[in-house]
């Protein structure tokens, strides 16, 4: 779908909303006055839209930290939260990498009914990592990737769910985080000894210095490499051990909507992610929804830290899957 016949479709779509809105609106009322808790149904989520969110991001180039694409990406993603009706905190931090480089990160923090204490948290790292340090091509391991998958995928694909959050609400409190420096972990080519924590930085710093004091939500939902062509998404052993029962509801989920195919009932691997120190310091359960691919070394795609990470490798099918899975979840929340 082109830019234009995309958004005719969407003042259409916002025209046909509103008179329905006021077709219903006599007979809705008093019963919404009564009880203020009217369940939303589930809004549709758009693949398109997710698409060019998508594009949009690496149309910045690799957004690495203290780069100036970096830079202009995270105004973007603040002021595109910001119209799309969220409250926007941009969370500053400098870092320190595994290379000694000081990272001025940002973590952009999108809230919704920020009021409420009962919250969810969805989140995605937006940053891309520095290196093609599993390029089959060693002349490329100091190459930038451009993050299609890795990082741009999921961060487009919560930006579709804060669109539709915006336009339909939601019952409960609700905070999209983009986490800065997750990509910047230890480069396997230039042969350092192991260093602990070296991934995850913007996380790490976010969850031991959250933007509101004792900040907690009922659980939280990581979207990493999470809409890629064929992708397979299996249980992450992490996410299992921290909340079995939201991640059995997640893949329970995904299987009645249909997507069965993607979402597979088997057992990844342990994967250190955002997720295992939002857990580790905050103490709220996650889930974390990622590629597993078992034919190849690293168990995630073949394009994975590649030169190959490009939008050729993005499909609407799989953030389709991935994000109306993830509205129908946090619209049954009771
Ligand atoms: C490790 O490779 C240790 N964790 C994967 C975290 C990651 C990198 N997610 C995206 N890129
Ligand atoms: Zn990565």
């Amino acid at each position: 779908m082109s830019y234009k016949s995309f958004y005719s479709a969407f003042c259409l779509t916002g025209a046909l909303f509103m008179l329905t809105a006021c077709n219903t609106s006599n007979t809705t009322n008093s019963s919404e006055t009564n009880n203020a808790l009217v369940r939303i149904p589930t809004p549709q989520f758009n693949a398109d839209s997710a698409y060019l969110y998508t594009q949009k991001q690496v149309d910045f180039g690799p957004r690495i930290p203290n780069s100036a694409a970096h830079a202009q990406c995270a105004s973007y993603l603040s002021s595109e939260l910001t119209r799309l009706g969220a409250t926007v905190i941009v969370q500053e931090a400098e870092l320190r990498a595994f290379d000694n480089t000081l990272i001025k990160a940002k973590n952009i923090i999108g809230q919704f009914n920020p009021e409420k204490n009962n919250r969810l948290l969805l989140f995605a790292h937006w940053d891309t990592r520095p290196f093609a340090d599993n390029d089959p091509d060693h002349s490329n391991y100091n190459k930038p990737i451009d993050g299609a998958n890795d990082g741009a995928s999921g961060v487009g694909v919560l930006l579709e769910i804060a669109r539709n959050i915006g336009l339909a609400g939601h019952n409960m409190g609700i905070d999209i985080i983009f986490f800065d420096a997750e990509d910047y972990g230890q480069a396997s080519h230039l042969n350092m000894p192991y260093m602990e924590d070296s991934w995850c930085l913007g996380s790490q710093y976010w969850a031991q210095n959250p933007h509101k004091k004792d900040y907690s939500a009922r659980y939280g939902i990581l979207l990493d490499m999470a809409g890629a062509k064929n992708a397979l998404f299996y249980k992450e052993m992490n996410s299992m051990q921290f909340a079995p029962q939201l991640n059995k509801r997640i893949w329970d989920t995904a299987n009645r909507l249909g997507y069965g195919n993607q979402f597979i009932y088997e057992n990844g691997g342990h994967i250190t992610d955002d997720h295992v120190y939002v857990n580790k310091y905050r103490r709220i359960p996650c889930v974390d929804i990622i590629q597993h691919d078992p034919t190849t070394n690293s168990s995630f795609g073949s394009y994975w830290h590649t030169l190959d990470d490009t939008m050729e490798n993005v499909d609407r099918g799989t953030m389709k899957a991935v994000g109306q899975t993830v509205m129908e979840v946090i619209y049954s929340e009771e």
